[in-house]
């Protein structure tokens, strides 16, 4: 697992070389951009739920069958480990976020879920639905310039990160 720092220190040491500028510029932007970031994961954390049942809520009309007889997420265990298996993804996608680097992710959740599904019979591209769902709910909460005691600013670059890190999940699963 790294985040921003350690992967450039990584990065470096590989090719025996110093930090270069492009890493010192990255770097220094996000920690003058340091704020922002953890208002961001902050906002997300704390909604987790919402975010979670939101989308799952939505998928469920969206794909009624997964919850009806013969569905994956059919009978109560199985709709609650739905729904546990979201709020697991959403987790490691805000650490990826305070980390500014996707490692944990990888490492942790995604890597060989996709095999898990497939043994389980759990449709990868329904969750793959349901985590895009969360990514467009959990984007509509940190990035609300109306939310109180927020100071205003551009959040383009954390949101277009934090989407990569959703649409990331999602295809390690689609
Ligand atoms: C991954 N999910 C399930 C299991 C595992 C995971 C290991 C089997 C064990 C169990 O049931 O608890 N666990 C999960 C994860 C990590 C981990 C991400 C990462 C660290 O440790 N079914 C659907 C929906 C989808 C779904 C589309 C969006 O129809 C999920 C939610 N996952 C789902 C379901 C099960 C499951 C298990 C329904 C139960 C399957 C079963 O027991 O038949």
């Amino acid at each position: 697992m790294l985040d921003a720092f350690a992967k450039s220190v990584a990065q470096a040491d590989n090719r025996g070389e110093f930090l270069n500028s492009g890493q010192f510029d990255a770097l220094a932007n996000m920690v003058k951009e340091g704020n922002k970031r953890i208002d961001a994961v902050n906002r997300v954390s704390t909604n987790a739920s919402n975010i979670v049942t939101d989308a799952a809520r939505s998928l469920f009309e969206d794909q009624p069958q997964l919850i009806q007889p013969g569905g994956n997420a059919y009978t109560n265990r199985r709709a609650a480990a739905c729904l546990r298996d979201m709020e697991i993804i959403l987790r490691y996608v805000t650490y990826a976020m305070m980390a500014g680097d996707p490692s944990v992710l990888d490492d942790r959740c995604l890597n060989g879920l996709r095999e898990t599904y497939q043994a389980l019979g759990v449709p990868g591209s329904s969750t793959a639905a349901g985590v895009q769902k969360m990514k467009d709910i959990a984007i509509a909460i940190a990035n609300d310039p109306n939310a109180e005691g927020i100071v205003k600013g551009d959040c383009s670059a954390l949101m277009s990160e934090m989407a990569s890190y959703f649409d990331r999940a999602a295809a390690a699963v689609a």
